[in-house]
């Protein structure tokens, strides 16, 4: 079996963060490690307290995977501030882990700050060359480019942009692009060479908490399986489109998708 490891924060409500990524692991038949760098207090209504792990206790829990549970691919998710960064990057270029998939998280979904403003330098200078495939959404690729976000032509120009930063392959989301006249979101793929677009239907619903989490997750699973990246983004865009449709209506706040919905929805479907 493949075995992937999640870097990145805990979420008590279950919907986010390291819960989202083990879960769609295993939804995925890969084998889900953690290294977790922060313990959020959190439920749908939003973030409580964070209380972040020590960096060299993050090292010491990559250490102990490394030693002993080779993965096969390697997500990073909430990585807290600078100095989480410049560890976990050293680590992961120490370890010579190359099937490094980063999602830049910066901000939670009610508001709550994930990495301290003064950290995106040491993302990009520090993670973003060791990474094979970045996914940031619309807000995190303009706070990386400086550049503001509203057309598919703005998507390229950003993609462009981290992929010299030193990302392999960078897919730019494009679920907070307003221009919804149309009810499809449509994703960006950019490998240094070719664009590629994913496109899927836009679901109007609140619960759609720990979909970044979720969908890289995904991407991180299926490169570990042994699929190229525009296969990866494929599959994990059909995944994320079934949790977010088949909604589990839970908590009072911006609930989590479904990560079973894929499996018991595709059971249907035979
Ligand atoms: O979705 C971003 C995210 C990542 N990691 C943790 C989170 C969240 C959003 O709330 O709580 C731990």
């Amino acid at each position: 079996m493949k075995k992937v490891l999640t870097i990145a924060g805990s979420d008590s409500g279950g919907g986010a963060g390291i819960q989202a990524d083990i879960k769609t692991f295993q939804e995925l038949g890969v084998f889900g490690m953690s290294a977790i760098t922060a313990v959020t207090a959190q439920n749908t209504l939003g973030v409580h307290g964070i209380h972040p792990v020590p960096p060299s206790f993050v090292e010491e829990q990559m250490d102990a995977i490394a030693t002993d549970l080779s993965p096969d691919a390697v997500k990073t998710g909430m990585l807290v501030d600078r100095e989480m960064i410049s560890i976990v990057a050293a680590s992961i270029e120490q370890r010579g882990w190359r099937r490094v998939v980063v999602d830049p998280v910066m901000v939670a979904k009610g508001g709550a700050s994930l990495l301290h403003e003064g950290a995106v330098d040491a993302l990009i200078h520090e993670l973003i060359p060791l990474s094979y495939v970045i996914t940031p959404n619309l807000p995190e690729a303009e706070k990386m480019t400086g550049i503001k976000i509203h057309t598919m032509e703005d998507q390229k120009k950003a993609a462009k942009i981290i992929h010299t930063m030193g990302a392999d392959n960078v897919i730019i989301k494009g679920g907070h692009l307003q221009d919804s006249a149309s009810d499809l979101v449509t994703d960006l793929l950019y490998d240094g060479e070719h664009f590629h677009t994913f496109t899927s239907r836009r679901f109007h619903t609140r619960h759609t908490h720990g979909t970044g989490c979720t969908y890289s997750a995904a991407i991180t699973a299926q490169i570990a399986k042994g699929h190229t990246v525009h296969e990866a983004v494929s599959l994990a865009k059909t995944f994320i489109s079934s949790a977010i449709e088949h909604t589990l209506e839970l908590g009072d706040g911006h609930g989590p998708t479904n990560h079973q919905a894929f499996r018991e929805f595709s059971k249907q479907l035979k």
